[in-house]
């Protein structure tokens, strides 16, 4: 695939192998804290965070002061964040049906959809107080009906975010970040409860715990840095691409950027954009060396090579700006979530049209969507089988067993044929 494009910009390659000591000091963390709870919790806070909270878990008190210094007008907008993921949320849900079928006579199969009991949202500090992020790990968890719903942030994090964290509707906050953080909801602790499944991206050492401790415990996906990728025909405006690229390299100079496109015009046109409107952006420290390290800018030939490279790319965020994005988006298959058309920024996403911005990273769209509602229940099947139903598979299962010398299986089948012969078939 990449043979067939013409680099206009190539990406400076992966960035350096992932340090290997950070498994090592993460599975330390977690022992430590399974094995000491609290008082590893306020070891690593000290270490990690130079401070240790009095308690653990945020106050009914702390949240009034964080709510009555929340300004009014961020409290509305997180509102209306708050209001669009649960709609979208809702919806998503009442497309997942409970199921009852009889696929044989007598052989009567199903599923329910059950909501997982306890979960824990960790909410990343790291560069910007992202009051978005909450949103997006807690408030599907209200619409999945989850009973329990923790959150952890840092103790350094914004007093907002802790507002936001109780306005998306977590009945219990903690403030401790890190690895930690992790150990905590998988283990439990004097002060923390073990949860079921745990979500939301963080930094490296959130990632690794949560690798770490995925089989204890669920765990949502694994998040990288943020990716965007457009891909453009010649009807695109270069200053709207380099916009929306620049709006996700700003998050992290690690951040993957990238352009297709079949015109010569559009891409050289971004490519001065971008460093045009870099002259002027607040943050164009860190989105300029996050372009200069990983951005990157091809020319396919044809249409159908712009969505081979997408394909390829499995990007968390794709944008198509053609002249028929439906008809583009429609082909394409690899990405986290799509945006159509001009108008559809990533930005929306991110902050507030209803989507969930927790997406797939590291081209792990090739095999998963992002976070929704889905990832906070089970799809857990039952069966039941009547008179008939025996007739219908008793028979099958006897001879599998026996053929695989599974004999007690062979016995448990056979005495529902035969249920007048049960001294005899288990003796
Ligand atoms: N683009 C990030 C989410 C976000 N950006 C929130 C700004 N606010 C997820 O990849
Ligand atoms: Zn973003």
């Amino acid at each position: 695939m990449t043979e067939q494009v013409r680099w206009i910009k190539r990406p400076q390659g992966q960035d350096a192998q992932a340090d290997r000591s950070l498994t090592d000091k993460v599975s330390a963390i977690i022992e430590r804290v399974k094995g000491e709870g609290d008082s590893a919790l306020r070891a690593f806070s000290q270490q990690f965070d130079k401070v240790v909270p009095e308690q653990f878990e945020v106050t009914a008190q702390e949240i009034e002061t964080a709510l009555r210094e929340l300004d009014p007008q961020t409290r509305r907008d997180s509102e209306f964040a708050i209001a669009q993921v649960r709609r979208f949320a809702q919806a998503q849900l009442a497309t997942m049906q409970p199921l009852e079928i009889e696929t044989l006579p007598g052989v009567h199969l199903g599923h329910r959809i059950i909501p997982v009991q306890t979960v824990g949202c960790y909410v990343p500090g790291g560069r910007y107080p992202i009051l978005s992020a909450p949103v997006m790990s807690i408030v599907p968890a209200t619409v999945a009906g989850c009973e329990q719903i923790i959150a952890c942030l840092p103790p350094g994090a914004h007093p907002a975010m802790i507002a936001v964290c109780h306005l998306a509707g977590a009945h219990r906050i903690f403030k401790i970040g890190g690895a930690q953080a992790i150990a905590a909801m998988a283990w439990g602790t004097e002060s923390v409860p073990a949860v079921d499944k745990i979500v939301g991206p963080g930094n490296a050492f959130v990632n690794e715990a949560k690798r770490q401790v995925f089989g204890k415990v669920g765990i949502d996906a694994l998040a990288g840095p943020s990716e965007i990728f457009t891909v453009a025909d010649d009807s695109a405006d270069p200053r709207i691409l380099a916009a929306d690229l620049l709006a996700q390299a700003e998050h992290d100079v690690h951040t993957r950027v990238g352009l297709a496109t079949t015109s010569q015009a559009i891409a050289e046109g971004t490519q001065r954009e971008i460093q045009r409107q870099l002259s002027s952006l607040p943050t164009a420290e860190t989105a300029g060396e996050a372009w200069r390290r990983q951005g990157e800018i091809v020319v396919c030939d044809t249409e159908e090579q712009l969505i081979a490279f997408a394909d390829h790319m499995a990007t968390e965020h794709l944008q198509v700006h053609t002249r028929d994005p439906h008809g583009t988006a429609a082909k394409i298959r690899n990405y986290g979530s799509l945006f159509i058309g001009q108008n559809a920024s990533v930005v929306f996403s991110d902050k507030c049209c209803g989507t969930n911005h927790t997406l797939p990273t590291m081209a792990a769209a090739r095999y998963t969507g992002g976070l929704w509602v889905g990832a906070y229940v089970k799809v857990c099947t039952h069966q039941w089988i009547d008179d008939k139903g025996i007739a219908a598979i008793a028979e099958p299962a006897i001879r599998q067993s026996r053929t695989e010398g599974m004999q007690g299986h062979r016995r448990a089948a056979e005495i529902r044929l035969r249920p007048n012969e049960v001294d005899a078939i288990t003796s």
